[in-house]
């Protein structure tokens, strides 16, 4: 464990003015980047880096385990600035510590197009940074997947590589949203101790004080999710240095309540909502610098100030040396497998041999099963195959089929098992399995109903905008799911999450197709992927033995016509049986028809336009089929093709009675070709 200490009474070969440099003069140089950046973009936090200077200041000095010079040293401590509209926090401290490529000129570029300092932190822009935050909430959910991945990790590898603390640095607004709620009581449950939040505990929101909106005790709130939590001034140094060290030493995860005066320093906007979002102005960061006693001008940090910070910076040096070395003595393949999962690389082999023997398999005695059943099988092979998966669900295990045979739950107690069970907590889990993901090492999967991706979507989308690779299981995805009724049938659900950028959303037609989608999801390392599963058997419509995923261009000719096609026809998921079916009935009709399976419209859609029009074909009948609405489908059938699926909420019933109901049928596709063939 990372103990402190201090920077100014380490090293008997430092310059002699670095040992002098104080802490307010540390914090203020924090302060003056965050007002200055702030002011030059007419934009943007100054309020919350300057609150939250001194806690930042004493956490970077003294404990976080960290190396300026690799931002990427697995070891490393993870700092995660929930508040992301505090930026200029985060911003100040990389350059100050010397985090390569941020540089002056960098903050100076403050929210510019193109700068290494965007509004919001985003970790694939600016090295050194850990996470994407911004949505509030979303920063210390993501940090309990970090502290996750930690414990996990440490079990299977050891302690002596995988050491670390996540901290945390959450508002009020953080502590407000209801997904840091999920958050912390996972924490709590599972006793992350690694976990350190501090909160800035400013009482200032946009509107105002927070007692507008707001009258939570914190700490007992804390507490009672399992939480080591206290109070400190947090602008007093050694009571914050004593929180962070007894913090350290805690069994359970931590909160340090940091009392703090928004824009601390501001001579009338201090203690304020108007030093939240804005710009001081140039008379109120005059008036700054005087209370301060900060006289360098604008962007120019002191020589033995910027010193003492660079020096906080490679403090960690040693330790990451000394780690290297501890890895490098471990045995070859312990070591090799350590490397290949924290760089994300997948075992290709075992994989390959996975799939193609489950193929054989499949080939041989093929089955009717629903997919998620299909899910279930698939994961008992992919899951011996790639150890860094790491499964779980919502509350809905027997349902999801995400624990395969014999994969144990984790728990305090047994950090290296791979199930998760998460509670009923879907945003706290799909922002959990991003911070796995983040953290590396782990592939997180998780699972839910496909309706209820509208509980965990903003984490999902935080994952594609980062690139992360989570896995989302999300089944019960249609009116195929039957008598639980509306409330539990997605009917809008795959267009909202295939409007969703860089995400994948499968939706395999039977078995064999399942496992080319999980194959898929797993290779596709810069984009989340969602599978959505069937609830319904479904028979196994791929009978034989294709070497190639044919899932992989996101739509494939799983039936030609007997002849030229004069009918397409398009479906993904439950929906393709149901296509064939017509296709066979249109035969008997002498209308040559061809269907299209439509695994993952995203897929398809993202082919360079020669092949996705030679994929679409040009019948001159296009029908599309999917029990969900129609949104999405035009770019395949065009704005006159022919839709059968939903175009409201489903109905409680079961499922076959709900198909003729709502009229997704063989008969109805053949019906709506014939209407069209009637009026040509
Ligand atoms: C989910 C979400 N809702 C709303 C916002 C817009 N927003 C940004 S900061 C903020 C609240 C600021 O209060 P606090 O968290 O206490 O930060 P401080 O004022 O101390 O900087 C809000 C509502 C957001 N970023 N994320």
């Amino acid at each position: 464990m990372p103990s402190a200490r201090p920077i100014l009474d380490q090293s008997a070969s430092r310059e002699p003015a670095v040992q002098t440099v104080p802490h307010a003069k540390l914090a203020n140089a924090i302060r003056a980047l965050a007002m200055d950046a702030v002011e030059q973009a007419k934009s943007g936090h100054p309020g919350l880096p300057m609150g939250a200077a001194d806690i930042a200041t004493v956490l970077f000095t003294q404990f976080l385990k960290f190396d300026a010079a690799d931002p990427k040293w697995p070891d490393r401590d993870r700092f995660v600035l929930s508040a992301g509209h505090g930026s200029m926090l985060l911003y100040a401290l990389l350059y100050l510590t010397g985090t390569a490529p941020m540089t002056i000129e960098e903050i100076k570029r403050f929210r510019q197009l193109g700068s290494l300092t965007p509004g919001h932190p985003e970790n694939f822009i600016t090295p050194g940074v850990e996470t994407t935050t911004g949505p509030l909430g979303q920063g210390i959910a993501t940090a309990v997947g970090m502290a996750l991945a930690e414990r996990h990790l440490a079990a299977g590898f050891g302690g002596d590589i995988v050491d670390h603390h996540t901290y945390v640095l959450a508002s009020d607004g953080d502590l407000m949203e209801g997904i840091s709620q999920e958050a912390i009581a996972l924490a709590g449950h599972l006793k992350l101790n690694r976990l350190i939040v501090l909160f800035d505990d400013n009482g200032i929101s946009i509107d105002g004080p927070l007692s507008l909106a707001d009258s939570v005790d914190q700490v007992k709130r804390f507490e009672s999710a399992g939480w080591a939590a206290e109070r400190i001034d947090g602008h007093d140094p050694k009571a914050i240095a004593g929180a962070i060290a007894r913090a350290q030493k805690s069994e359970r995860p931590s909160l340090i309540a940091c009392k703090t005066t928004i824009a601390y320093g501001a001579p009338t906007k201090a203690g304020s909502e108007k030093s939240h979002g804005s710009p001081l102005g140039a008379e109120e960061i005059a008036g700054a610098r005087k209370a301060l006693g900060w006289d360098a001008p604008p962007f120019e940090i002191p020589a033995d100030i910027l010193a003492a910070w660079r020096q906080a910076g490679s403090r960690g040096g040693a330790a990451r040396e000394a780690w290297a070395k501890r890895l490098a003595a471990k045995d070859a393949a312990l070591r090799g497998e350590f490397e290949r999962r924290i760089g994300g690389a997948l075992p290709a082999k075992a994989l390959a041999a996975a799939v193609a023997a489950m193929k054989d398999r499949l080939a041989a005695a093929p089955k009717e099963t629903a997919t998620r059943a299909a899910s279930e099988a698939v994961l008992d092979v992919l899951t011996a195959a790639v150890p860094e998966m790491v499964g779980g669900s919502a509350d809905l295990t027997g349902s999801n089929n995400t624990r395969p045979k014999g994969m144990a739950a984790l728990s305090a107690n047994n950090y290296g098992a791979r199930f998760i069970h998460y509670g009923i907590r879907e945003h706290g889990m799909a922002a959990a399995m991003n911070g796995m993901a983040l953290h590396g090492g782990v592939i997180p999967y998780s699972g839910t109903f496909l309706v209820f991706a509208d509980y965990l979507r903003p984490a999902l989308r935080l994952a594609a905008l980062m690139g992360e690779r989570v896995i989302h299981v999300l089944t019960h995805d249609s009116i195929g799911l039957g008598e639980d009724g509306p409330t539990h049938q997605p009917v809008e659900h795959l267009a909202a999450l295939r409007a969703m950028p860089n995400l994948n959303v499968f939706r395999p037609c039977d078995i064999v197709e399942t496992l080319e989608c999980w194959e898929l999801a797993l290779k596709a390392k810069d984009r989340p992927s969602v599978l959505a599963l069937t609830r319904q058997n479904v028979p196994q419509l791929r009978l034989a033995n294709d070497a190639d995923n044919r899932c992989a261009r996101g739509a494939y000719e799983i039936a030609p016509a007997a002849g030229a096609a004069k009918v397409a026809i398009f479906a993904s998921g439950s929906e393709v049986a149901i296509a064939l079916e017509a296709q066979k009935q249109l035969a008997a009709r002498n209308i040559a028809a061809r269907v299209v399976s439509v695994p993952c419209m995203d897929l398809l859609l993202d082919l360079p336009a020669a092949e996705r029009k030679a994929l679409i074909g040009d019948a001159p009948v296009k029908v599309a089929v999917e029990a969900a609405v129609r949104q999405g489908w035009d770019a395949i059938i065009g704005a006159d093709g022919l839709f059968v699926g939903m175009s409201g909420f489903g109905a409680s019933a079961p499922a076959k009675d709900l198909y003729r109901h709502f009229g997704i049928t063989a008969e109805a596709v053949v019906n709506a070709v014939l209407g069209v063939a009637g009026k040509s």
